[in-house]
């Protein structure tokens, strides 16, 4: 290791579908077969890792959504955002490309007041608007929060994304490796595999179902002899009208998440993957610690 090496945490903020998983996977790039059984750091869930032996080791964490909270769990989850915001090097913010700056924004904008570490913006999709367009944009956020640096990006077509590593390594502070240099996450692939399911019925289906969805993952097992792997899954709902939106007109929705996911498990794994979906209705899932235990929400 280089006596010059650096290390530690970064944050990725934002809104729902600015792209941050995009930009995640893009960093990581498609090797994510690796998983690594380390256990997890003290406070915060580490998502990915990414490491250039040269240059240092950043470690991604993770966090539920800085949003106003509506309920109970809102709540929890803020705090652990916003908590995890005070213990990280770096915070990345990404954004969408736009001079209209919302609530959601402005309430960020205010959590990040009450840290010290720097915050880096990253203002993405920058592929769908015109080029003269951007700078009016960096204008606009500049006056709302005292940025580090900020990065017109397109995580999607993975513009800028080494200046938005270089710019992380920047300002992370010298330190020694955390984890072997091949470790990409630290969760187990079963894991990784149902919140990808999750993350596929999340993006195909309207609003007020997702947030009463779990995943189970019943069977993942390597066929014998072959790289295939075949997974049988549950999609977890609340209701039996969300039940019947979720499978869809002859099979259609379910369809549709199930070939999605697949993609991206196929990715992950790099191999073939054959996986059947079903769909069970369990009332009221949130309320009950057993199930949501069991479908890996911790208390
Ligand atoms: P997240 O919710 O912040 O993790 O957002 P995702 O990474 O899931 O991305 C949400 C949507 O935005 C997906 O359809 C992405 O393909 C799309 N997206 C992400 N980055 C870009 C980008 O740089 N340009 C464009 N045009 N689309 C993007
Ligand atoms: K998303
Ligand atoms: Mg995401």
């Amino acid at each position: 290791m280089k006596a010059d090496f650096k290390s530690g945490f970064v944050t990725l903020i934002g809104r729902p579908n600015v792209g941050k998983s995009t930009l995640m996977n893009h960093i990581i790039g498609q090797k994510i077969a690796i998983t690594s059984k380390k256990p997890q750091t003290t406070r915060n869930r580490i998502q990915t890792v990414y490491t250039d032996p040269e240059r240092g080791q950043i470690v991604f964490l993770d966090t539920p959504g800085i949003h106003k909270a509506k309920n109970k769990l809102g709540e929890y989850m803020v705090n652990v955002a916003e908590s995890t915001l005070k213990d990280v090097d770096v915070v990345l913010w990404l954004v969408e490309p736009t001079n209209f700056i919302g609530a959601g924004e402005r309430h960020i904008a205010a959590q990040l007041q009450k840290v010290t570490v720097p915050v880096i913006l990253v203002i993405n999709k920058i592929d769908t608007v015109k080029r003269e367009e951007v700078l009016e944009f960096i204008d606009t956020y500049r006056k709302i929060y005292d940025f580090a640096e900020i990065i017109p990006a397109s995580a999607l077509r993975g513009e800028n994304r080494d200046v938005v590593i270089d710019m992380i390594f920047k300002y992370l502070p010298y330190g020694p490796m955390f984890y072997e240099e091949d470790t990409i996450t630290d969760q187990p692939e079963r894991q990784i595999t149902a919140e990808l399911i999750r993350e596929k019925a999340l993006h195909a289906l309207d609003e007020e179902i997702p947030h009463g969805i779990a995943v189970s993952i019943e069977k993942m097992k390597q066929r014998k002899g072959q790289k295939i792997m075949d997974i049988e899954a549950t999609i977890i709902c609340e209701r039996d009208s969300h039940k019947g939106i979720i499978i869809g007109k002859s099979g259609s929705m379910l369809k549709k998440i199930g070939s999605n996911a697949r993609f991206e498990i196929e990715k992950m794994l790099e191999e073939k993957v054959n996986l059947q979906l079903w769909v069970k209705v369990k009332k009221d899932w949130r309320d009950s610690d057993i199930l949501m235990k069991n479908f890996g929400y911790k208390k």
